[in-house]
């Protein structure tokens, strides 16, 4: 007899096997018990009649929710259940049981979103978080598929840092080792840098730490960026790989985890659209497609969530913003040969109101300019001589760009806010669990 996973039911239609997971849900009428299990690939009711299987009835009248079970029983079609199959409970196992006295906290009805967050250990079991799971490992997976089928290496970038990549307002400071200061990572940036000089075409994919005071659905303090980085390419070439990686991922889950956005609701005709080429519009533009709707943005403003949404709602899918003035942009950025003023830097947000899912552009090659910028910005010169390193040996044009892997799989999802997509999520008043 098979031990399976309530995915692979369908294939084993009147077929007896076992499954293993955990009491969902039971509903008891009578000589006839109506469990549900799961296992974390699904769910699947079951039936248990008194009179033919005494022994599992017993065992099963009146288990507690979530106590973990091994079931065997045979397979078979049912239109109305959920799925499509049920299994007949002719034997249970309890492994565990959930004492009475203190019952599983998420109950099926609905909480509120602190008691969730407090019990996100548990509520992951929930089928709709471990759907969310699913496609943020499918996201994952897909990214990696394109940029190592484009010929990037994965070069992975440190998580302590002398210094800051994207501003210092956002650094979280570590106690290093006796009296050394450290930084947490803003991103890997600065270090595939430097192995794109060594490899060519690179990216890192890690978690990145932002001391954001931002209390918004777009914002956590540790989040994960995929960033890929390519020597001699500039910032058309990074457009171009970055559409070709957002409509991978995007068609990639549409494809292989149809069953968990269909247990989402989401609507998926929004994201069947999601194919290169993406619309693109410089910076200028944006402002005045923003004050013809009537908001107050003016030129040398940076954009907030609202100003993303404004611009992102008139596509059907992601659009491209580039070419942004300098002086609101990090120090790395390579300015436009045409208009100083503005930096080769674009950003990608994401349709529905989701807002920026990409960041990136070209950076300074020129040495003297580096310095330069890293004065304006009141850098520590000593922290960055590894980095001025690459503009003293064997210089060349080069850009990348990271992708912010929640807020990429929140739009694809469709969840309300960015902490249902990640497995523990860590924002500004929460580190517990
Ligand atoms: O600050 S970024 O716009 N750009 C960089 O960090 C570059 N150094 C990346 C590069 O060129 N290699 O952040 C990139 C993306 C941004 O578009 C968001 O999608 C995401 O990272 N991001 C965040 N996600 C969740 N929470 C927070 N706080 C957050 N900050 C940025």
């Amino acid at each position: 007899m098979s031990v399976i996973t309530i995915e692979q039911a369908g294939k084993y239609e009147g077929q007896e096997v076992t499954l293993q997971g955990w009491l969902y849900n039971l509903r008891e009428s009578g000589k006839l018990l109506f469990p549900i299990f799961r296992d974390g690939t699904g769910i699947i009711q079951g039936v248990c009649a008194q009179k033919e299987h005494p022994e599992a009835f017993e065992a099963l009248r009146g288990l507690t929710q979530e106590s973990s079970v091994i079931v065997t029983g045979k397979i078979r079609a049912e239109q109305r259940a959920p799925g499509g199959y049920e299994i007949g409970v002719a034997k249970l196992q309890v492994v565990q049981r959930v004492s009475e006295s203190d019952p599983y906290p998420i109950q099926l009805k609905e909480h509120g979103v602190d008691f969730l967050l407090d019990h996100r250990h548990l509520w992951i079991r929930t089928p709709r978080q471990a759907a969310i799971l699913r496609i943020r490992a499918e996201t994952i997976r897909a990214g990696r598929e394109f940029l190592d089928g484009q010929g990037y290496t994965l070069t992975d970038a440190p998580i302590f840092t002398p210094a800051a990549c994207e501003g210092t307002t956002t650094l979280f400071e570590v106690q290093y080792i006796d009296d050394q200061k450290a930084y947490l990572t803003q991103s890997g940036q600065l270090y595939i840098e430097a192995t794109a000089m060594a490899l060519g075409k690179v990216y890192t994919f890690g978690p990145t730490f932002r001391a954001e005071k931002s209390k918004t659905r777009r914002h956590l303090t540790e989040f994960w960026m995929l960033e890929p980085e390519a020597a001699y390419a500039d910032l058309n070439d990074m457009m171009v790989l970055a559409e070709g990686l957002v409509s991978h991922m995007v068609q990639s889950v549409v494809k292989n985890r149809a069953r968990e956005l269909e247990m989402l609701k989401r609507d998926t005709s929004r994201l069947a659209c999601v194919k290169p080429p993406f619309p693109r519009i410089s910076y200028d533009e944006a402002i005045e497609v923003l004050q013809k709707a009537g908001n107050p943005a003016k030129h040398g403003d940076d954009f907030g969530g609202d100003e993303e949404t404004i611009l992102s709602t008139r596509y059907d899918r992601p659009v491209v913003v580039h070419r942004y003035p300098a002086a609101i942009k990090a120090f790395y950025m390579q300015p436009d040969s045409q208009r100083p003023d503005l930096a080769l830097g674009f950003d990608v947000l994401a349709p529905e109101g989701y807002g920026e899912i990409i960041g990136g552009g070209q950076r300074i090659h020129d040495y003297d300019l580096l310095v330069k910028r890293l004065r304006e910005h009141n850098l520590p010169e000593e922290s960055f001589q590894w980095y001025l390193d690459l503009r003293r040996y064997g210089s060349v044009p080069h850009a990348g760009f990271g992708l912010g892997l929640e807020r990429t799989i929140a739009w694809i999802c469709g969840t309300e806010h960015i902490r249902e997509v990640i497995p523990f999520p860590r924002m500004i008043y929460r580190v517990y669990p």
